[in-house]
């Protein structure tokens, strides 16, 4: 049998490289003070949302808890996370957000 050194077999098992980033779930908590009109607001203006599809979101962390604004990659999610938590301290809401591995 021929000899096989390590480079060799490094070439025949390498995968190919097909870059997909882990995705991450950007999620707002429902509070008791943040007013809904703002929370909207957010929503359209960091998330990108139309009214209506930010007033159903709203609707939904204000009922359940927690919502899903978006689905990122790391460094997309971690930016709107900042921005929400320093849009919210400006205009003196205590809105929360934070982000998870999308499974
Ligand atoms: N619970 C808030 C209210 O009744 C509305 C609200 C919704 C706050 C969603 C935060 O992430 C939130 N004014």
């Amino acid at each position: 049998p021929e000899p096989i050194n390590n480079d060799e077999l490094a070439l025949e098992t390498a995968k190919p490289k097909l870059k997909r980033p882990p995705l991450y779930r950007v999620l707002l908590l429902n509070d008791d003070y943040t007013t809904m009109e703002f929370v909207i607001e957010v929503l359209q203006s960091i998330f990108h949302h139309s009214e209506e599809k930010a007033a159903q979101i709203m609707m939904h962390v204000h009922q359940r808890g927690a919502g899903v604004c978006g689905i990122y990659t790391r460094e997309i999610a971690e930016t709107k996370v900042e921005q929400v938590l320093q849009y919210s301290q400006q205009n003196q809401h205590p809105l929360q957000c934070t982000m998870e591995p999308d499974s």
